[in-house]
């Protein structure tokens, strides 16, 4: 189980926090933080190194060294270990929540016996929270907010975490199977997870109870349970018929509204197995929804379209767009190499395009500035293009050479421009001080677009799905200074970001704005979640000519010839 420094450095980090929760020394607490940074900057992976290569790094003594060798290679260490023995289980997760620290956790536990997030909920509710010294009713309602986002983000899971969950359903029906609702709709978050398989009833319940936590309700027609914390509902369909059932448990259920309307102005009724002839009461039944899209003189919509916007209107004229589709996708535009916080080395980013067909990955590591590890100054971004033009005389993945820049908190870029004219494309990302208010942040982001060497705005909205909203950026405005400086808008396809999303995608396509899909993959595995940044993009209605990533290299904007 060799972790990556980067996994590493979360656990010291970790190990930082549990001690400030104890109100351990704060020289102790700041040697683990100073920890994590001297891991996160270092060139090589640590658990490739000795005892001694570690101590030859300043900063790391004789015991933080055998520290990190054990977490490098079990993921922990004792001292970690008896911390989370002394700290209730639920503290933890209480640092995710915004604006509540260490220090603050430590007090909730020891003066209010808060343990989790009900009972700071609890505390908060009753009053007791403002008691504290310090904290006061403005900083208790600041709390209650906290939970609340928390909370949401909680319940609903990434399509990552869906996505998992699904297949290993789907591994288990003895049968045909098919996801459906909002996973299928390729949503940015999934409620819960929707199944129709035409498996015989007896034995995929079976099958699912050997798999599931609990079983909710099961039946003939219909399964619901509980699996890895998460809910699945399953639907059975007879072989043959599963088209109404799929087109019904895919939804929204604002489409499926739309749809029956249809059915009843032409005389039949849609339920999920079948259209009903109202006048003679026969059912038809139809074995794929394209059937069913035929038989109400409708082209098939697909699956991201359907949440009633406009593209019933567009089936029934049968003009729907053309939408993007994954094998029109020519490259990748956000990934790290391990030049920053990345695993990958540049060739091993090259074969990995390779392995995907791609025509060339853009390669975008993060700018030196505060907070970010390793990040590239400009004789290193130097130095990494010249490793890049190595890798490029034999690779058929064209690398091309990017950088992720800081735009710093005043909206000046983190590296100069003549250090980003040497740049075949250029991302700009906010990645500190995120609570500005809407106007100064939205000014600083359209300050960005406004340097010439900037081609494209990563992650526009800075959420991370259940640890941080969105910044107040106004996206109306962004959108417009996108338009008119010519810079790209990102759709970041990290299942944790999944950002922008779809109603922002069809604003900025609307306005001309040109798309530019990145996986900010920082593993070669992570170059495969392309395809969540593509069903975003299809949910926005773009075309392939709305999306960046469909260019040939050579049409590509900034400085790529
Ligand atoms: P989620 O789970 O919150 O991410 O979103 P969905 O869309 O997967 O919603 P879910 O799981 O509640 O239901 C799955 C599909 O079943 C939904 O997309 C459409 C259909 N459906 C659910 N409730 C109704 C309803 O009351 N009326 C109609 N017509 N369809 C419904
Ligand atoms: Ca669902
Ligand atoms: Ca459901
Ligand atoms: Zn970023």
């Amino acid at each position: 189980m060799a972790m990556t420094n980067r996994q590493v450095a979360a656990v010291l980090q970790e190990i930082g926090q549990l001690l400030d929760i104890h109100e351990e020394n704060p020289y102790k607490v700041r040697a683990y933080e100073r920890a994590a940074e001297l891991v996160g900057m270092l060139d090589r992976p640590v658990a490739t190194m000795g005892e001694d290569d570690l101590q030859a790094v300043p900063g790391i003594g004789k015991a933080l060294a055998e520290k990190i060798l054990a977490i490098a290679a079990t993921g922990t260490c004792p001292e970690r270990d008896r911390l989370l023995a002394a700290t209730p289980s639920g503290l933890p997760a209480l640092l995710a929540l915004q604006g509540v620290g260490p220090k603050t956790v430590g007090r909730l536990w020891k003066v209010l016996g808060v343990e989790g997030i009900d009972d700071l909920e609890a505390a908060a509710r009753n009053r007791r929270v403002r008691a504290l010294k310090g904290f006061g009713p403005k900083k208790e309602q600041e709390i209650l907010r906290a939970v609340e986002e928390a909370r949401k983000g909680a319940e609903r899971m990434t399509v990552a975490e869906a996505g998992l969950i699904a297949a290993a359903i789907l591994a288990v029906l003895p049968g045909e199977a098919r996801v459906a609702g909002s996973l299928r709709r390729g949503r940015s978050t999934v409620g819960d997870i929707d199944i129709v398989t035409s498996a015989l009833p007896g034995p995929a319940n079976r099958a699912l109870r050997a798999i599931a936590e609990s079983v909710v309700e099961e039946g003939e027609k219909k399964t619901s349970l509980r699996i890895r914390g998460r809910q699945a509902d399953i639907r059975y369909a007879r072989p043959g018929e599963e088209g109404a059932m799929l087109l019904y448990l895919t939804g929204s259920k604002a489409f499926n509204i739309r749809l029956r309307e249809i059915a009843r102005t032409q005389g039949m009724r849609l339920n999920e197995y079948g259209l009903t002839d109202m006048a003679t009461g026969r059912i038809s039944v139809y074995r794929t929804e394209e059937e069913v899209f035929a038989a109400l003189g409708m082209a098939p919509v697909p699956p991201e379209l359907r949440e009633d916007r406009g593209e019933v209107e567009c089936a029934l004229r049968g003009d729907l767009p053309l939408l993007v589709d994954e094998t029109d996708i020519r490259g990748d535009l956000h990934v790290h190499s391990d030049w920053s916080d990345g695993a990958m080395s540049l060739d091993a980013i090259a074969a990995a395009g390779e392995e995907r067909g791609y025509e060339y990955v853009l390669v975008t590591d993060h700018s030196a500035s505060l907070g970010i590890a390793r990040g590239l100054d400009a004789s290193r971004l130097q130095k990494q293009q010249e490793a890049i033009r190595r890798v490029n005389r034999t690779a058929s993945c064209t690398l091309l050479s990017g950088v992720e820049v800081d735009i710093l908190a005043d909206g000046r870029l983190a590296l100069p421009s003549t250090v980003l004219d040497d740049c075949d494309l250029v991302v700009a990302s906010v990645h500190s001080a995120f609570r500005q208010d809407a106007d100064t942040l939205t000014r600083r982001v359209i300050a960005a677009m406004e340097h010439e060497q900037v081609d494209i705005v990563g992650h526009p909205t800075g959420r991370l799905l259940g640890r941080r909203p969105a910044t107040a950026i106004d996206m109306a405005r962004v959108i417009d200074a996108a338009a008119l400086t010519g810079t790209a808008l990102e759709i970041n396809a990290s299942p944790v970001r999944m950002d922008l999303d779809d109603i922002y995608i069809r604003q900025a396509k609307e306005k001309g704005v040109k798309l530019a899909i990145g996986t900010d993959a920082h593993s070669s595995a992570e170059l495969s979640h392309i395809g969540h940044g593509v069903a975003l993009a299809r949910r926005g209605w773009c075309s392939a000519g709305d999306v960046l990533n469909t260019c040939r290299r050579a049409d590509l904007p900034g400085r790529c010839q």
